[in-house]
């Protein structure tokens, strides 16, 4: 763990020919057409992107003074993508996604053809910017941009790129190196102090970042033994192994080991060993390993780690992080060999569950505070009934990517819980929530410590500090699962057994150009080409007559153009695998036949599991 590098920018504007020289040092790449923010920001082939990185790094500094100085952040990365591909997720103020508003502008920044254009741009959002917030000196606002990095091999010189035109604009810049996606969204919401709520301790470097969510981590675990259900810690929960999908995730878990040692030797217990695998390095980042191998093939990943490392390893209790570290899955293997995947749904579920039952030691009616789950259309049918007929709980449906999921759960509900299946997501605890717990605490004090609604009270007090509320943490998310499964006294099995997934199929198809497919807000409907969800529903029907079943989700797909790779993506369930294959290979094939496929036919799936 190092310090973060301050750099001040001039306090002196450098003159705009300057500027204009420094974009023109890195023109457009000839071979892209036009750059498109996806799902989560700007994600391309490496040598694409200094164009784009020097602009963001001006815009960076630009948005940070159009929110008066408040502080924003810039994580370079392709997440999951392969190691040749990079990208940059940008962080407004409240450490979340940047504004869809501004993010139009940063399109047309990255896309300025020239410097002169580019030049016009930079000025107008200036002029914007000083009317709204005019200064003595006649310049702009503070600016300050952190910046982040993966261990991508080039991402250090695309963060060079970052800094120098953000200090180029006279901004502060606080470089923090190579840190996971989540930290980064921590460091800039910690950073803005005056947007925390009260109840988290304001954090904004490294070291508070683990301290803050190790040490609620652990007053979770210490409330195990009063409710004398759970506090217990199963054999095959002893050791948690961690892939760490060859990227950050898997040096940053090295911290937590370091605080875990300290916190047991003052006595801390229920605390499991870490184990990390797939270390930068061992291996290729996100390939035949990490989450959303994991996720999308059901199938363990591959360990690249030496030999030595993995001794004695059990596959009992495992995670596997992203590239980027801002999305988990669980999984296991059974005394079988069977591989189990317990997945963004799984946790939804579980983490819902939990806070609502909590909620109600306090809360028995269930009116005070309003809970919902935010899923998108990838969410297992089987999740979605279990959270309305089990958990009783909101369910609301959201267009995929964190920017949508996030905004649902902040609209929705005052206890929102979103995750995407792939593993990405988090709590959003809003004001409604604060207030009843400081109801809560008032109505109890002076009640007997232990009695089930305190208990239910302390839990819920550690909740925001330990979840990373600014956008998914593969770190967080995990020790939050692991508190609740050692709270329950719970192992992946029974976890496992809540529910059963429905088979389940993902896919992706090449067209020529994805933008002809459209689809309606949620994306379980394509509206676009006509005829396409006309022939996807008929498929769905024909499955339906074929496995004729009355009770249970009904076969379900749809297929939407990626917002991260140059491919439609297909997604189907049925009640059997065969069904589940067979509906994603119809759909695979009308893609390629109404929307432009290219290449030779996609081949079926030839179901191998029942
Ligand atoms: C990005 C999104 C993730 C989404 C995925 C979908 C963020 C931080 N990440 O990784 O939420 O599920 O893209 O990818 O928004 P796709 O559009 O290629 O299917
Ligand atoms: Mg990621």
């Amino acid at each position: 763990m190092t310090a973060p590098t301050i750099h001040h920018g001039s306090s002196i504007p450098i003159p705009p020919a300057q500027l204009a020289s420094l974009i023109d040092a890195h023109p457009k790449p000839p071979t892209l057409s036009s750059y498109s923010y996806g799902t989560a920001g700007f994600r391309y082939p490496a040598p694409l992107l200094p164009c784009a990185f020097v602009r963001m790094g001006i815009f960076s500094a630009l948005r940070s003074a159009s929110l008066g100085g408040e502080e924003v952040g810039v994580m370079i990365t392709a997440s999951h993508n392969p190691e040749e591909d990079n990208g940059m997720k940008l962080a407004d103020s409240n450490g979340g996604m940047l504004d869809a508003a501004w993010e139009e502008h940063a399109v047309s920044l990255a896309n300025a053809p020239n410097s002169k254009e580019a030049m016009v741009l930079i000025s107008t959002l200036t002029r914007y910017i000083k009317g709204k917030y005019p200064q003595k000196n006649g310049g702009l606002p503070k600016m300050v941009v952190h910046v982040g990095r993966d261990t991508r091999s080039h991402s250090p010189g695309l963060a060079k790129l970052v800094v120098r035109a953000a200090l180029a604009m006279g901004a502060t810049v606080i470089d923090h190196g190579e840190v996971s996606t989540p930290m980064l969204h921590h460091f800039v919401m910690h950073a803005n102090g005056h947007l925390l709520p009260g109840i988290i301790p304001q954090r904004c470097n490294e070291s508070g970042y683990y301290e803050i969510m190790a040490f609620s981590y652990a007053a979770l675990l210490r409330t195990g033994k009063l409710d004398g259900v759970g506090g217990k810690r199963l054999a095959n929960t002893k050791e948690l192994v961690i892939d760490g999908a060859c990227g950050i995730g898997a040096l940053k878990i090295d911290t937590f080991r370091k605080i875990f040692g300290k916190l047991n030797a003052e006595g801390c217990v229920g605390l499991p060993m870490l184990r990390t695998v797939n270390f930068p390095g061992e291996g290729p980042l996100n390939e035949i390993c990490g989450a959303e191998y994991v996720q999308k093939l059901q199938l363990p990943p591959n360990l690249y780690s030496p030999k030595d490392k993995l001794m004695g390893m059990s596959k009992g209790y495992m995670t596997s992080f992203d590239g980027d570290a801002d999305r988990v899955v669980f999984h296991f293997e059974d005394v079988n060999g069977k591989f189990h995947l317990l997945d963004g749904d799984k946790i939804a579920v579980l983490v819902s569950s939990f806070i609502q039952e909590e909620l109600r030691c306090i809360d028995p009616d269930g009116q005070a505070v309003k809970c919902g789950v935010v899923q998108t259309a990838y969410a297992n049918g089987s999740s979605t009934l279990y959270l309305k007929n089990v958990v009783k709980t909101n369910v609301v449906v959201a267009k995929t990517g964190v920017k949508f999921v996030h905004a649902a759960a902040h609209h929705h509900f005052d206890v929102g819980v979103y995750f995407e299946a792939n593993g990405h997501g988090t709590v959003l605890f809003g004001p409604k929530f604060y207030d009843f717990i400081a109801q809560a605490d008032a109505k109890l004090r002076g009640t007997p410590r232990n009695n089930r609604a305190n208990i239910a009270l302390r839990r819920l007090r550690l909740l925001p500090a330990l979840v990373n509320q600014s956008v998914g943490d593969a770190m967080s998310d995990m020790l939050l699962v692991d508190a609740i499964l050692y709270l329950r006294g719970w192992d992946l099995n029974t976890w496992a057994q809540l529910y059963s997934d429905m088979p389940s199929k993902q896919a992706k198809v090449k067209v020529a150009d994805r933008t002809v497919i459209a689809t309606n807000d949620n994306e379980t409907a394509a509206t676009a080409p006509e005829a396409l969800q006309k022939a996807l529903q008929s498929a769905m029907d024909a499955m339906a007559a074929a496995e004729n079943r009355s009770d249970g989700p009904k076969p379900r797909c749809f297929v939407r153009p990626s917002g991260t790779e140059d491919a439609v993506r297909v997604y189907a369930e049925a009640n059997t695998q065969n069904g589940a294959d067979s509906l994603a290979s119809e759909a695979m094939m009308l893609i390629y036949k109404l929307c432009g496929g290219v290449g030779s036919p996609p081949q079926p799936f030839i179901t191998n599991r029942l």
